[in-house]
Parts: C-alpha cells; structure tokens; sequence
C-alpha cells in the first residue's frame, strides 16, 4: 500500500492503481470521456486521448505543480493530488472545448441529443462559449449497412468503439484512420460498412459517447405503417426489453415493465401485440429435438444455439468451416414472424401480404438478420422491420404515452402464453437452461422437479456446467461476448472440445447487454440488475417449460405437426452461409 492525498484527504491505496482508480476509492468524481472501465470484462480503455480527466500534482517542495491525465497516471507514494484547483479545472474544460470546436454544431437533431456523453461534459464542465474555430471533417454518412450508421465527422477519437470491437469482440473491424483533424475511426480502408465483416454486433454503439455510431432508425416506417389503414401491424417484443425499456423513463434498471410495455404499444395502435417470448418456446421445442437427435444419432456436437444473429455472422465469417456446428433453428423472434405470415394469417383470414411484422428487440444485429436472403425470398418477410429498445422508447415518448403510469395489460391471445423458459433467453446462460428443462423430461420420460440450473447462470463471459440427463452427463459451455465465443470456436476447430452443447451470445451478458438497450455507459452493475429481473420474471411464471405451454402444443396440433418434423422444419429452420 502507498500513502497519497487527494484534495486534502489522507488515504492508503494499492500499488499500481491509477490516480483516477484512486479518486474513485476517496469518491472524489473525476470527469471522462474516453475512458472506458469495463470491469467484468477487465478491460480499460487506455488511450488518454481526451485529456478530460486531467488533475494537478502539487510539488510545493520544488514549487512545480504539473497537470496530468488521471486516467493513465500511477499514484506513487507520497504523492500530492488536487482535482479542484484553478488550473485543473481550466484544463479539463479547455480539453472540451477543444473537442467542440471541431464538433458538427448539431445537438437539436442529433440522434445522440440528451444521451451524448460529449454534451452532458460540455454542461458540467461550464462550457458557456466555443473559443475557437477548429477545421471540420466533411466525410459522408456511412448509411450502406441496415444496422449501424457510421458518422465520422462526430468521432472525437477517443477509440473506446476500437476497444470493445478488437479486444472485447475481437472482431477487428475498427481502427484509426486519418490524421490530425481528419482523423477518425472505422473500418480499414474505409470501406462501407457493409463490406466489412461487421457481426453488427452493436457493442461498439453501446460505447460510443457521441453520434459516430449509432444505430439505423426505423420508427418512421413503423410510424408510416401504423398509419396505414390496409396494414395489419403484428408487434413482437423481445425477453430482454421488459427488464430495460422502464430505464428510459426514468425507473430503476430491473423493474418489470411487461404490463405497460403491452399498453403501451396498444395505445400506439398496433393490431396485435405479442411476445417474441412465445417464438422463444417454439424455438426450446425445435432445438431441444435437435440436440437429442444430434446426441442420439453420432450428428455434429457440441450444438451450438443460433438465436443471436451477430454471433452467427460472427462464425460466418470467422469459421467458415465450422457452419455445421450451430443450430439450424431460426432465431426466435423470426419464428414468430413466420408464425404470424402462416398460422395466424390464415386463422384471421388476413392476407400475409398486408401483414407486417415488427420486432422489438435489445439488439442491432435483428436489423440485418431480418433483411438477410433466405429470411425474405420464400415466403416474403419474416420480420418486416426492427426496432430497437431505445427506439420504440423514442415512439413511446413521441406518442405522448406517459409509459410509467399505465395499467398492466397482457399480451394478445392465442400465441401469447409464454413460460419462464423463454423469459430466460433474455440473458446468457438461459437459451441453454431453457433447452436443459426440455430436453431432460424428453429424454428421461420423468418430471424434472428443480427448473433453475445455477450451474448454467452467472454473469461471467465463459462458463461452464455439467447437467445430469438419466445416465448421461451433458456438458454444457457458455460465452457471452465474442471475443469468448472465439476460444469455444478454436477448440471446435482443433477437435479439442469436451462440451455437448453450447451457448453463445454476442453481448456481454447476453440479450440483457445488447447494443440497442439504454445506455449504460459501462456500468455493469445495470446489466445485473437486468438479469435479476430476467430470474424473477421467471420465477414468476406459472409454467416454466417451454413444451408444457398449452398454446404451443396447439400450434403443433392444429399446425406445425411433430417438432423437428418436416412442416417445422421448412418452417422453423434456416441454414448459413460463408
Ligand atoms: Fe434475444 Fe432472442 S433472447 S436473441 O437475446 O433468442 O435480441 O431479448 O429476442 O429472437 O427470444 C435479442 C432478447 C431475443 C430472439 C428470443
Ligand atoms: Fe465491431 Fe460489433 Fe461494432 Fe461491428 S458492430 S464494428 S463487430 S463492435
């Protein structure tokens, strides 16, 4: 331990630790920018390019005070650290004023306006004037790909999207480009993004302070066909959304909002109002099939599940020669869409035609899965349009719904029954327990009486746990995060892999961490919290196996025939492409 003083406090700090860790331990708050402290991860961001976090250091002895980034320098012992002195704060605000002056001028419309790091800086820093008249990028909009919309004049360099994209996601994608005012981030050679090998993974949204990635907005269109009398408007929303959406107007992270999120999307005026969390049990019943079917007949393990589009574009393009190995179940939330173009049309005698679909979903990567080819050409669309969390946030607030203060209403009827097994696809971890409570009562013929696998949970981006099935012994991997998806897919690839089944999502935590939830600007303690939430909701449930969801078993009786059959199966699976 070493002996320091921050603004007159005498403290004890561990060896090593910066001045900024230090400050936080004193709870003396230090403004940043780019600096980015993802601690489940442990990952830092360590560019110190800001320069907002910049404290004196007092050497009376020398009469030598110096200003230094906080972020990146080592207290030492002994050392003297003032955060309010005249200097300091000058320089910390000039460092802004800095970033402004050759920011695009454009707050009102900015899709960033009230949530945009830089601007909440401008206003607790004091910044009442741009001193100066930097030179401005003029680079166009990267508007190529359905999913994330590049914006380069408004990357303020801090690298935090480079970070999360290269050592979280260890995708690769994004790197600095340019120099001097010219510089920016995005992919080499700044190519399209679409002609990258983007997962649209979205994370490096999620960390973004400003507008220079940002997701592709869609709610006009909802807007448009809501307002479309030939239109019958289905709406989906995804597990993780009911544990998110109250953050944006101002609850606490994990309240359970299903109730209002139902009313709330019927008073925007949607025809049906339904739960991704029902494609979610349809999902449990196709896969759990498969995943027997692979372990009863020697076919491919471990099986990997296919809900998550950016971890499968991930593998498309990462291990190509691994395209076997997932699932070939559709995601959830495709499911349904395709449920809502065949069953449900033809029970309501709506033509599919005139049907659309939207989902509303946590994650970016829904976009494009949703416009991929195989998706679209047979049957038309599975999924019209997606929103994000944040975006139909947007719409709520547009509609002048004062969301916190509605009555709970329930998801339409029939194909609105939902178990906890489909709640917990919302965080890592729960696609593969929701399968495990299926797959054991199939295979054993007996009732699995304790539903909850504490093996399976955790927040941690690797995970693993052993599930006894009757005489066999599954072993079942977890990641979250790609970067930990990618040590799975290296054992795959060397023949070294000891699990039977394995999870995967893109997002740290899962669904709950996805890149079109509010901003939680790093603080993984919201992410928890929304897991918590996702556990009582099912808790909660009255069933909570997916094959005992009465409205399910319906939809095979009356429509789909065996699970893993041959309708389900042109149906319900998809295949993937390099
Ligand atoms: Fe997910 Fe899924 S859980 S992928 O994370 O399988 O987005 O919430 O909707 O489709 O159900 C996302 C969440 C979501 C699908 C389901
Ligand atoms: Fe990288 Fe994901 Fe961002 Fe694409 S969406 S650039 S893969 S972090």
């Amino acid at each position: 331990m070493i002996n320091i003083k921050i603004n007159d406090k005498e403290m004890k700090v561990p060896k090593g630790i910066t001045i900024l860790e230090a400050a936080h331990e004193a709870e003396v708050k230090i403004p940043t920018l780019c600096h980015l402290d993802l601690h489940d991860l442990k990952m830092v961001n360590q560019t110190a390019s800001c320069r907002v976090c910049m404290v004196e250091l007092i050497d009376s002895k020398n009469n030598r005070n110096k200003l230094v980034p906080s972020c990146v320098t080592k207290a030492v012992d002994g050392m003297e650290i003032r955060t309010d002195t005249l200097r300091a704060i000058t320089a910390r605000r000039m460092a802004v004023e800095l970033l402004l002056s050759n920011h695009p001028n454009e707050c009102f419309t900015c899709p960033k306006n009230l949530e945009c790091e830089l601007q909440a800086l401008a206003k607790e820093l004091g910044v009442r004037e741009i001193k100066w008249e930097g030179e401005r990028m003029n680079y166009p909009r990267d508007l190529s790909s359905d999913a994330i919309v590049k914006d380069a004049n408004k990357c303020i360099y801090c690298r935090r999207c480079e970070t999360m994209c290269n050592e979280v996601q260890t995708c690769g994608i994004l790197s600095g480009i340019g120099r001097g005012f010219d510089a920016f981030v995005g992919p080499a050679f700044n190519i399209p993004m679409v002609e990258s090998s983007c997962t649209y993974c979205g994370q490096c949204v999620a960390v973004c302070p400003t507008a220079a990635l940002t997701e592709v907005n869609h709610t006009d269109k909802v807007w448009k066909v809501l307002n479309d009398p030939d239109k019958h408007v289905v709406v989906q929303t995804a597990p993780a959304i009911r544990v998110a959406i109250g953050e944006l107007f101002g609850m606490e992270p994990g309240t359970i909002v299903t109730g209002q999120l139902v009313a709330s999307l019927r008073r925007m005026g949607f025809d049906g109002v339904f739960d991704t969390d029902f494609g979610a049990d349809l999902t449990i019943m196709e896969e759990a099939k498969e995943l027997i079917y692979r372990i009863e007949n020697n076919k491919t393990l471990p099986m990997l599940t296919s809900c998550c589009p950016a971890w499968v574009k991930f593998i498309e393009h990462q291990f190509p020669e691994l395209l076997e190995v997932p699932s070939t179940c559709k995601s959830p939330h495709i499911m349904f869409g395709t449920i809502v173009k065949t069953y449900y049309a033809e029970k309501n005698n709506i033509d599919p035609n005139n049907i659309v679909v939207v989902s509303v979903m946590p994650c970016i990567a829904k976009k494009a899965e949703a416009k991929r080819p195989e998706l679209t050409k047979d049957e038309g669309n599975n999924v019209d349009i997606v929103i994000t969390t944040r975006e139909l946030g947007e719409m709520i607030k547009e509609a002048g719904i004062d969301f916190k203060n509605l009555p709970e209403e329930e998801f339409d009827r029939p194909l609105g029954e939902t178990t906890g097994a489909s709640v917990i696809f919302g965080t890592t971890g729960g696609v593969i327990e929701a399968a495990i409570r299926t797959a054991y009562e199939w295979i054993t013929g007996e009732e699995l009486k304790e539903v909850e696998f504490n093996q399976l949970r955790g927040i941690e981006g690797l995970r693993e746990g052993k599930v006894k099935i009757g005489d066999k012994e599954l072993t079942i991997g977890i990641a979250n995060g790609l970067g930990n998806a990618r040590k799975l897919l290296e054992e795959i690839r060397e023949n070294k892999s000891k699990y039977d089944a394995i999870e995967i999502m893109a997002c740290p935590g899962g669904c709950i961490g996805g890149g079109g939830q509010p901003y939680h600007h790093g603080n993984d303690e919201i992410v928890k919290k929304r897991q918590e939430a996702i556990y009582r909701e099912d808790r909660r449930k009255k069933l909570r196996k997916s094959h005992e969801n009465p409205e399910i078993l319906r939809l095979y009786k009356e429509y789909l025939g065996e699970p893993f059959g041959e309708k389900a199966h042109k149906l319900l699976h998809t295949h993937y492409e390099a």
